[in-house]
Parts: structure tokens; sequence; C-alpha cells
């Protein structure tokens, strides 16, 4: 018999870098299986040099733009933080009022209008959505009789977000909030605190002074609102669409005469979960047939965050190829806010 070679394929999903800001899990780690046998290959291995990865973009902690010919600086609670879709689904925790001094039916009408004032301020950008239950909500606004008695203890006052997920990528994908008010029955202040604290659940740390804007903590000004600046702090994080956006990382191709050993990451480094896709591996620029095959080139739906470790073992190349390039979604199957950023070139010494 000749030289029996086998390709196996291993697809393992990887964990993002997640992090929760309360308690609960978010992000599974679950092996997608396909595990075969290892062929034995040629004993004499190269690997080769990665000549090109490509890297994905990465933002600090505060959003920078313009706003009225000023270089605003703003700060946020994480880089770019930015939910995936609107109307965020917020749920009114009315019985946690019931019984609590100065609460009344004025409370949740309070709230509705300041839901109001972020969909009318930022011309829809932002926009909202009240919901009979806590298992429909991503957002949970309560009512308590002192902020200290509040269940956990925040960094961002009374108000932010509960899940928010490291992408790697341009965003931080906020999933989760929860707000906590205290009852009044001062219009101004039952109407500003949630718009304040619904900002903090929209990842905006506290506006810089002198705008009068309602993202400065200075609650006993009623005059302020969500002004300029805070809008054109919305705007710089949801200008563009939320994708997905597929990239690679940790790859390693070692080649054995004509055949070779590739493992690479693919991971999602945008907003929304990726549909199906395909990676294409190219030797001098012609697409290996042998890894179309499905069980190759086919990656799963990956969520934000996330990645999916693939390895081939013993395909069959030209033995004298000088370079292997592969590529994400070389289809062009998935919508994705960055679409060079999708390979990786690796080239063997003459
Ligand atoms: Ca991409
Ligand atoms: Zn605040």
């Amino acid at each position: 018999m000749s030289t029996a070679i086998t390709l196996v394929a291993i697809l393992i999903l990887i964990a993002g870098a997640g992090y929760f800001l309360m308690q609960g899990g978010y992000i599974d780690a679950s092996n997608l299986g396909l595990r075969g046998d290892t062929a034995s290959g040629p004993q004499e291995s190269e690997t080769g040099q990665i000549i090109e990865e490509d890297e994905a973009e990465v933002a600090e902690n505060n959003l920078r733009f313009v706003s009225g010919g000023k270089d605003i600086v703003y700060p946020t609670l994480f880089p770019n933080p930015r939910w995936n879709h609107m109307p965020l689904r917020y749920y009114m925790d009315v019985s946690s009022g019931s019984g609590l001094v100065g609460f009344g039916s004025d409370d949740p009408e309070y709230v509705r209008q300041a839901m109001g004032t972020w969909e009318e301020k930022t011309g829809g950008v932002i926009s909202f959505q009240e919901v009979g239950s806590k298992e429909e909500s991503e957002i949970i606004i309560s009512w308590f009789p002192s902020l200290s008695d509040t269940p956990t203890s925040r960094v961002v006052g009374e108000g932010g977000p509960t899940k928010a997920i490291e992408t790697d990528g341009k965003y931080t994908l906020i999933a989760g909030g929860e707000i906590f008010l205290l009852p009044t029955d001062n219009k101004c202040v039952g109407v500003n605190r949630p718009v304040h604290e619904m900002g903090h659940v929209l990842g905006l740390g506290h506006a810089p002074p002198g705008y009068g804007d309602i993202m400065y903590p200075n609650e006993l000004d009623c005059r302020q609102n969500i002004t300029k600046i805070t809008v054109d702090a919305i705007g710089s994080i949801y200008k563009g669409d939320a994708l997905s956006d597929l990239t690679l990382s940790n790859v390693s191709v070692v080649k054995k005469g004509g055949f070779m050993d590739v493992s690479v990451t693919i991971r999602n480094v945008g907003i929304k979960d990726s549909v199906h896709s395909s990676i294409g591996f190219f030797a001098d620029g012609e697409i290996i047939e042998s890894l179309t095959a499905p069980k190759f080139s086919i990656i799963p739906s990956i969520s934000p965050g996330s990645g999916i470790s693939s390895r081939v073992t013993n395909a069959k190349i030209p033995s004298d190829v000088k370079e292997i390039r592969i590529q994400a979604d070389w289809k062009g199957e998935v919508k994705e806010m960055d679409e060079d950023n999708n390979d990786a070139l690796v080239r063997f010494p003459e």
C-alpha cells in the first residue's frame, strides 16, 4: 500500500476574553469536536516564517472626537462601549418601589420620559422598548430606599453595564445593564437621574464640565440635559453598522516536503455573531482544493470575543511552495466591520 495520507481538521471553540461586573457566567467554552486520528507524516519539516498577520484595531478608554469645533476627550467605562442592536429592552421592577416612602406612579413615568429624552436627543440612534418581565429585558430598573441598600457595590454609582464583552477589536460589546433609583417627587430629579444612569448603561463615563451636559455629575442643576457633546459621543460610537469581524491569530504552518500542518485561530472581534463562513488556504496564490472540503473549510458561527482553532495535518502542497496564505471568510459570506484584517501570510525560506 502506498503512503496513505490522512487529513485531520480539529476545531476547538476558544472562550473569549469576557468580564463581568456582576456574578454569573456568560461565555461557555465548548469543544466542537471533529477530532480524529492524527496521521504520522514525513520526518523532516520546516516551519514557515509568518510575514504578515493582520492586526485588529484596538481602542482606548476615551472617546476622541471633534464637537463644536473643539477636540473632545470623553471618558467611557470601557473602550468604545457599544450595544449591538436597538431598541434596548428595559424592565421596570415596580414591585421594588411599592411600600417605599415617596414612591408613586409618577416614578415609572419619569423613567419613560427619560428613555424618550435619549431617543429624541440622539435622533433614534439610541432607542428603548419597555417590556413586561425581567426575562425579556436587557436592562433592569429598580427602586431602593437608599442607595447604600443596592445589592451590589458599584463603581459607577447607581447604574451601569452588567455584562461587557471584551472583543479584542474596535468595540467593547455591552449586553446587559441595570439602574437603581431613589423614589422622588421632584420631576426634574425624577427624569434627569435615569437619563444620567442610562448614559452609564450605554458605557459613557462622566462628560467634561462646562457644557451643562446631563453626564456631568451635578444633579442639583435641573437645566442639565443631553447636549451636543453626548450626542456626538454616541454618534462617534454608533456610526457604522453593528457587524461581526473575523480575523486570524496563532498561525502556524509546518512544511514537511510535499505536505504541511497548519493551525490557526479564527476569531470574531466584532459585536455580532458571525454566520457560518469558509476559510481558504492558498499555496503560491492557488487555492488548495483538498482543503476546500467542508470538513476543513467550514467555520461555524462564532460569538463576539470568541474564537475557533482549526488544525489540519498532512495536507498535500507543491513541494516547492514559497508561501501559504490563509484567508478567513475567503468566499465573502460574512458581512464584516473590517474586510482587510482576514489574511495571514506564511513564507518559506528559499
Ligand atoms: Ca475581518
Ligand atoms: Zn454618574
